[in-house]
């Protein structure tokens, strides 16, 4: 130690080369400790920060905060005029890849499903799919991406999510700054901005592909929603609701970005 001081202080012309060498490495030595120990601090201070909202878990508050300070710059360039490049049928793959069984458990009778919409007033709203089926398709046909670092052109066509909420008069739902989804059974559950929510190429999805949704894609109805990344596309949809706070979200309670846009 003594010598490592006086390595430190002496002036470079009286050392040695080698003298010089070991200063260098004894100084690097020391910067590399306080580098080391402020991240090892800077952790230790994270895992004390307390955790953020949702019933079912979460992240440290600091983090939380930076992942909502990149959702209020994307929040802010995000506009219903920019669409996601879209691509011709010959383009998508024959069979998507099937990502996430969350929610999807096997004792479901697909006859017996219902849309619950959840509206303001109290009010529940059960559609059939011969309902939803009514309206107007849209079909979009995009790169499908999932941030486990896969993407594939996919196609995929079902009801505008704006145009069911204006066929229903869900004018004040439209209002609110969040709409919730959650499978039938509760297990995964996704909450989504309103502005993405109304983007014209957000959808209600029953067709993959041309024809009815299979049930590992989600089947009876799933969310497609292509200024998202996968995770927010909820498959088999049971209730929908809308809210003025953040709905719990079954992946950002789990460390990702609430937003999740692309
Ligand atoms: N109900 C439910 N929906 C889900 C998931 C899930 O686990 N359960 N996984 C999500 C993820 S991570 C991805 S990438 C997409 C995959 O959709 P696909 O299986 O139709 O390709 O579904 C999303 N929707
Ligand atoms: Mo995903």
């Amino acid at each position: 130690m003594k010598r490592l001081i006086q390595h430190l202080f002496k002036k470079n012309s009286d050392l040695s080369v080698d003298e010089q060498i070991s200063r260098r490495t004894a100084i690097s030595f020391f910067v590399a400790s306080i580098a080391a120990g402020s991240g090892i601090w800077g952790w230790l201070w994270l895992r004390k920060q307390p955790v953020d909202g949702g019933l079912r878990g979460g992240i440290q508050q600091p983090l939380r905060d930076v992942l909502n300070t990149n959702e209020k710059i994307f929040g802010k360039t995000f506009s219903s005029n920019h669409h996601t490049k879209v691509y011709s049928k010959k383009d998508a793959v024959t069979e998507a890849r099937v990502n996430g069984d969350i929610g999807l458990n096997e004792d479901f009778e697909a006859a017996d499903w219902k849309l619950s919409v959840q509206k303001n007033n109290g009010k529940v709203l059960e559609l059939t799919l011969a309902d939803i089926k009514n309206l107007p398709k849209t079909e979009v046909i995009y790169d499908f991406k999932c941030i486990e670092g896969w993407s594939e052109v996919s196609w995929w066509a079902g009801v505008r999510l704006s145009d069911f909420l204006d066929f229903y008069h869900l004018t004040e739902e439209k209002q609110q700054q969040y709409i919730g989804l959650l499978t039938p059974d509760e297990e995964y559950y996704v909450g989504i901005d309103m502005p993405s929510a109304l983007h014209p190429q957000t959808i209600l999805c029953y067709e993959h592909n041309g024809k009815p949704l299979p049930p590992e894609h989600g089947a009876p109805l799933r969310l497609i929603i292509p200024v998202k990344y996968g995770i927010k596309n909820l498959k088999r949809v049971g209730t929908i609701f809308f809210d003025n706070k953040r709905p719990d979200d079954y992946w950002a309670e789990r460390g990702y970005d609430y937003y999740s846009g692309l």
